[in-house]
């Protein structure tokens, strides 16, 4: 648990220290405070007991105190790199049939109640080019133009999502290809029928979900924050 609470205070303050878009610094910037102050709890409470020690005494000690910050936001920058691998993000679409069929609210909440959390999401009505764009690996195959036409056919649910295991694991919450082969229990296997109209995309590995991410949205697209619920979703016993 320390370990993550440690974790989100050095993203979030990865996230003030690099956010040169004013209007969410002041709260990225809160959240530094409090996941800072809820780490050193823990983590440093020796260190922080300390802290106060040093900072109450005299102000001819205050260059311990100035240490012991720059140590501090120096151990929560080495963390911040070393989890930087950790933060992995996929680009999941509910594709024309999905929005039509009013599933966005139930397919959304999968996610959602899985743990994962949501940094981008926008309704666009894709071009056929962008929908080529989106589908090149499978340019060769026959069923590629109309696959083309019916993405670009109406409006599209654009989404990323980020959460441990998120690639991965978001394939197997939205189940095989062929609806008739999905289980049960999958996105595709309770609401689709047929490969033609399977509802959803997801991206299938780490090199394709950084592609997808990059075609769909801006970087400024993508926010970063910390969730309230992650520190009882993620946790080492
Ligand atoms: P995926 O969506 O599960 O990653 P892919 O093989 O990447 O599956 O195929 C992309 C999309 O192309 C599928 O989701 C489906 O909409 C469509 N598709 C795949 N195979 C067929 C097919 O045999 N006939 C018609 N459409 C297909
Ligand atoms: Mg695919």
């Amino acid at each position: 648990m320390s370990s993550l609470i440690y974790r989100s205070a050095s993203r979030a303050a990865r996230s003030a220290l690099s956010a040169s878009r004013a209007s969410p610094f002041f709260f990225e910037g809160r959240a530094v405070a409090a996941a800072a102050t809820t780490a050193f709890r823990g983590k440093f409470s020796s260190l922080s007991s300390f802290y106060e020690k040093a900072n109450s005494k005299s102000a001819s000690q205050g260059w311990i105190a100035g240490a012991l910050s720059l140590l501090q936001v120096s151990y929560m920058l080495q963390d911040q790199e070393a989890h930087a691998a950790e933060l992995e993000r996929t680009f999941i679409a509910i594709k024309p049939d999905g929005v039509q069929r009013g599933l966005i609210a139930e397919i959304v909440s999968r996610f959602e109640r899985k743990g994962y959390k949501l940094v981008a999401i926008k309704l666009v009505v894709p071009s056929k080019e962008f929908a080529q764009k989106h589908y090149h690996d499978l340019k060769e195959r026959p069923f590629f133009n109309g696959l083309c036409d019916f993405l670009s056919s109406g409006p599209v649910l654009a989404m990323v999502w980020e959460g441990e295991g998120v690639i991965k694991y978001g394939r197997k919450l939205i189940g095989a290809t062929d609806p008739q082969k999905s289980e049960p229990g999958t996105i595709r296997g309770d609401l689709a029928v047929v490969v033609g109209r399977n509802i959803i995309h997801g991206s299938d590995g780490p090199e394709t979900a950084k592609d997808e991410i990059s075609l769909w949205f801006e970087p400024t697209d993508l926010v970063s924050y910390t969730s309230n619920a992650e520190k009882w979703i993620y946790g080492v016993n």
